[in-house]
C-alpha cells in the first residue's frame, strides 16, 4: 500500500526567489558525498529529495569532484575528501564533539562549493539537515561559514508504545507508527520518522512505553498483537528491536529499550529480581551481552521503578542505586547507559515532596553510566509546575531532564498548546540564585545527561493528531540541540517550513502558536498554580482531558475556607526543598510568583491580591480570560483560509471550533466547583449557577 502521511517540516517547496535559486543551483545542483556509513546513505537520500524539491530538479551525485561543473556540494569527513582537508580547519573539525559539524563557503580549484563536514558520520546527517533548512528558508549560501556542536549530549525521544494492539500511551495520533508483529521488517515510515527527528538533532529513541506491563494479565495472545512491553527483551523477540535499530542507525539515533524491573523473573525464571542477589547482576549481564550481539550501537535501558503499579528494587528492601547500579554495571562494558527515572511514589501524602526526599540523598552513588531522569516539575506534567527542586541539587549525579512532548495535560491535540514557551521558562529558570546559579539549561552539558521527550506520534497523517502540534516535537529537538535558541527563533523556523514565507502567514501562525500556552493554562487551571483538576476516569488508563475539579482535592486543597496547598513551612515543608533565596521567595504570599501561588499556598478565597482582586475573582476571571483567548485564536486562524492550503486550514479551524468548545466547558467546569465551596459570586456573573 502507498503510504500517504505529511513531510511535517520537511516539506521543501521550490524556492521561488530567482537570484537565490541561481546561487543554490550553483552549489547544490551537483553534489560530491562520501559514500560507505548508513548515515552516508541517509544523507544522498535527503539531499536528493530537498534539492529536487527546493531547486525543482534531482542533484546530479557524484562520486568524486565534477571537475566540469561551476559548483558543487561537497559532503564528508576531511579524513574522506581532499575538497574538505582543503577547504577546512581541519583540526578544529576533528575536535567537534559527537554531532558537531561545519559548513563552509569556499572556491575550490575555480569552482564555487559548499563544503559539509563532520567529525563523525552523524555530524555529517546533521549538518545536512542544516543546509537544507538554511535553503528552506531562504537564506544566503555564498558566504558560509558555520559550526555548531550539540549542547546537550544526550538528546532522547521516549515513545511510549505498547506493542499491545499498536497503542501509544499518551499517543492522541492514532494507532502507533510500530507494527510489532511484522517487524523485523521494515516500512517506510520508520525511516520517514527517523528523518523527522534527525533533521532536528534527536540521537536517541526509547522504542517502549516505560510502563512495560500492559497488558497486565499474564497469557495474554500474542497472536493477537497482545505483547507485553517487558516481553520484548525474550530472546525471541530481540530480533524485532534489530530492525528498528537498522531504521534508526541509518539517521544516527540509537536506540534504546524500556525494561521492566522484574525480568530476571518474569523473562529469566528466576526466583528474584533483587538487585544484589548475584544470579540477577548475572542474569542482567547476560542478557546485555544477548543485545549487545544484536545491536552493537544499542543506547540502554529506561526504567520507571516503584511507580504505578512498576515493580522496582523497594519491593526488595533495595534503593534506587541498588537498582540503577546493577543495569548499569551490566551495560558498562558496552558503553551503555541506564536512564533511571525519578518519577517514583512513597510515603508522602503529596507526591511533590516524595521525588527530592528520594534522590538527593543519593546523590554521588549512582554508577557514571546512569542518568537519572527527572520531570520538569515535582508533580506530573501540568500546565504549569515549579521546576523540581532536584535540578542543581544533584551536582554528583548524571541527570536528565523529562518533557513532554505530548499534550497529556494541555488538550490533548484536540487543542493547540504549544509547548516551547513553557520549556524556556524551564530551561532558563535560575535553580540556585544566591548559590551557584546556574540555570536548569547549564545542567545537561556533561557525557550522560540531556533531554528526555515523551513524545506519542502516531499513524494519522499528520503524525500528531492536531495538525500544530508538529510544532512541539519540531521545538523540542531544537532546544535539546541548543537550548539557547530563543522561543521566537525557533517558531520562525518551523511556521516558514510548514507553512511557508508569505509574511501575513508567517505572523498569524506565529501569534496564535504564542498565545495557546497562556489561553490553556486559563481555562484549565485558573491561573494561579492549580494542579490536577481533570477528570480522572474509570479505565486503567485514566482520560484526563475533561474537567473534574471535585476529583483530586489532594493537589489542589480547595475547602471552605479557601483554595491551594500548603507546600510551604506552614504545611508540608516543600518549598524548604529549594536553596535558601528560592525558599524564602516560594515560603511567603507577597514573594512567590503568582502563576504558582496555590501551589504553595493555601490561601482564603477572598484573600486579597496585589492588584486588589480576591484570589477567588481572579480565579474566574483567569478562567474566562481564557476562553476569550481561545475564541481569538480560532479569529485569528480564520483569516488564513486560502492563505494556507485548504486541508491544512479546515483540519485546525475544526480543531480550534472543539477547543472553544472544551474551553468553555473548562472554565464553567472550574468556575461552578470554585462558586459552590466559596459561595462568592463573580462579579460579572459569568459562573453558571444551579
Ligand atoms: O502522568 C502519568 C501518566 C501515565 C504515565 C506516567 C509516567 C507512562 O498519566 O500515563 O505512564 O505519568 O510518566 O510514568
Amino acid at each position: 500500500p502507498i503510504e500517504e502521511y505529511d513531510d511535517c517540516w520537511l516539506r521543501y517547496d521550490a524556492v521561488a526567489d530567482e537570484d537565490r535559486l541561481a546561487s543554490y543551483r550553483t552549489r547544490c545542483a551537483n553534489v560530491y558525498a562520501s559514500t560507505g556509513a548508513p548515515e552516508l546513505g541517509a544523507v544522498r537520500d535527503e539531499l536528493r529529495r530537498g534539492i529536487e524539491g527546493l531547486l525543482g530538479r534531482e542533484p546530479h551525485l557524484w562520486q568524486h569532484p565534477p571537475r566540469s561543473a561551476d559548483g558543487f556540494l561537497a559532503v564528508g569527513t576531511p579524513g574522506e575528501m581532499e575538497v574538505v582537508a582543503d577547504s577546512v580547519d581541519v583540526d578544529a573539525v576533528e575536535a567537534l564533539d559527537d554531532g558537531g559539524f561545519h559548513l563552509r563557503s569556499v572556491e575550490w580549484e575555480g569552482a564555487d562549493c559548499v563544503v559539509v563536514t563532520a567529525s563523525t558520520d552523524r555530524g555529517l546527517v546533521y549538518g545536512t539537515f542544516h543546509l537544507l533548512r538554511h535553503m528552506a528558508l531562504g537564506r544566503p549560501i555564498d558566504d558560509l561559514d558555520v559550526s555548531e556542536e550539540p549542547t546537550n549530549a544526550e538528546r532522547i525521544v521516549n515513545h511510549w508504545d505498547n506493542p499491545f494492539r499498536r497503542s501509544v500511551e499518551r499517543g492522541y495520533a492514532g494507532q502507533s507508527i510500530f507494527d510489532w508483529e511484522r517487524l523485523p521488517d521494515l516500512r517506510e515510515r520508520y525511516f520517514d520518522y527517523a528523518r523527522l527527528l534527525a533533521s532536528v538533532g534527536i540521537n536517541g529513541i526509547v522504542v517502549n512505553n516505560v510502563n512495560t506491563q500492559i497488558p497486565d494479565r499474564e497469557g495474554a495472545n500474542e497472536a493477537m498483537g497482545e505483547l507485553a512491553g517487558w516481553q520484548l527483551l525474550e530472546s525471541r523477540h530481540l530480533e524485532k528491536l534489530t530492525g528498528l535499530a537498522s531504521a534508526f542507525r541509518r539517521y544516527g539515533i540509537r536506540t534504546y529499550l524500556s525494561v521492566n524491573f522484574g525480568a530476571p523473573e518474569k523473562v529469566g525464571g528466576l526466583d528474584t529480581s533483587d538487585p544484589n542477589d548475584e544470579r540477577v547482576a548475572e542474569w542482567w549481564a547476560a542478557k546485555a551481552d544477548e543485545v549487545y550481539d544484536l545491536v552493537p550501537d544499542f543506547g540502554g535501558f529506561l526504567v520507571k521503578a516503584d511507580s504505578e503499579g512498576q515493580p522496582g528494587p523497594y519491593n526488595y528492601d533495595a534503593d534506587h542505586v541498588d537498582g540503577a547500579n546493577v543495569l548499569a554495571r551490566a551495560l558498562e562494558p558496552y558503553g551503555g547507559r541506564v536512564w533511571w527515572r525519578a518519577f517514583v511514589y512513597g510515603s508522602h501524602e503529596d507526591r511533590a515532596v516524595q521525588q527530592y526526599d528520594t534522590f538527593e540523598p543519593l546523590d554521588s552513588e549512582f554508577h557514571d553510566n546512569v542518568t537519572v531522569q527527572v520531570k520538569n516539575g515535582p508533580i506530573d506534567f501540568q500546565p504549569r509546575e515549579p521546576v523540581s527542586p532536584v535540578f542543581g541539587q544533584m551536582p554528583d549525579t548524571g541527570l536528565g531532564l523529562e518533557l513532554q512532548i505530548t499534550g497529556e495535560y494541555t488538550g490533548q491535540h484536540v487543542h493547540a498548546c504549544y509547548h516551547v514557551p513553557m520549556w524556556k521558562e524551564v530551561l532558563e529558570f535560575d535553580t540556585d540564585p544566591d548559590g551557584h546559579g546556574r540555570k536548569v539549561k547549564e545542567l545537561f552539558t556533561e557525557e550522560g545527561t540531556g533531554l528526555a521527550g515523551v513524545g506519542g506520534p502516531g499513524e494519522d497523517p499528520n503524525w500528531t493528531g492536531h495538525y500544530l502540534a508538529q510544532a512541539n516535537l519540531y521545538g523540542y529537538g531544537r532546544l535539546a540541540w541548543d537550548p539557547d535558541l530563543e522561543t521566537a527563533t525557533i517558531t520562525d523556523e518551523w511556521v516558514r517550513q510548514t507553512f511557508g514565507g508569505d509574511p501575513a502567514v508567517v505572523e498569524t501562525v506565529t501569534d496564535i502558536l504564542h498565545d495557546t500556552w497562556p489561553a490553556v493554562i486559563g481555562y484549565s487551571t485558573g491561573g494561579l498554580g492549580l494542579m490536577h483538576m481533570m477528570y480522572n476516569g474509570s479505565a486503567r488508563l485514566e482520560n484526563h482531558y475533561d474537567p473534574g475539579p471535585e476529583e483530586w482535592p489532594g493537589y489542589h486543597g480547595a475547602t471552605e475556607d479557601g483554595i491551594g496547598k500548603d507546600r510551604n513551612s506552614n504545611g508540608n515543608g516543600y518549598a524548604q526543598q529549594y536553596p535558601d533565596a528560592l525558599a524564602e521567595m516560594y515560603d511567603d504570599p507577597e514573594t512567590c510568583p503568582r502563576e504558582l501561588l496555590l501551589f504553595f499556598h493555601h490561601l482564603p478565597w477572598e484573600h486579597e491580591l496585589d492588584d486588589g482582586r480576591t484570589v477567588v475573582q481572579t480565579l474566574y476571571d483567569n478562567c474566562y480570560a481564557g476562553v476569550e483567548e481561545a475564541e481569538r485564536l480560532r479569529e485569528r486562524w480564520r483569516t488564513l483560509e486560502g492563505k494556507v492550503d485548504d486541508e491544512r486550514h479546515r483540519h485546525v479551524a475544526e480543531r480550534f471550533d472543539e477547543q472553544v468548545l472544551q474551553a468553555g466547558r473548562w472554565a464553567d467546569a472550574l468556575s461552578e466547583f470554585f462558586h459552590d465551596y466559596s459561595c462568592v459570586p463573580d462579579d460579572e456573573g459569568r459562573v453558571p449557577l444551579d
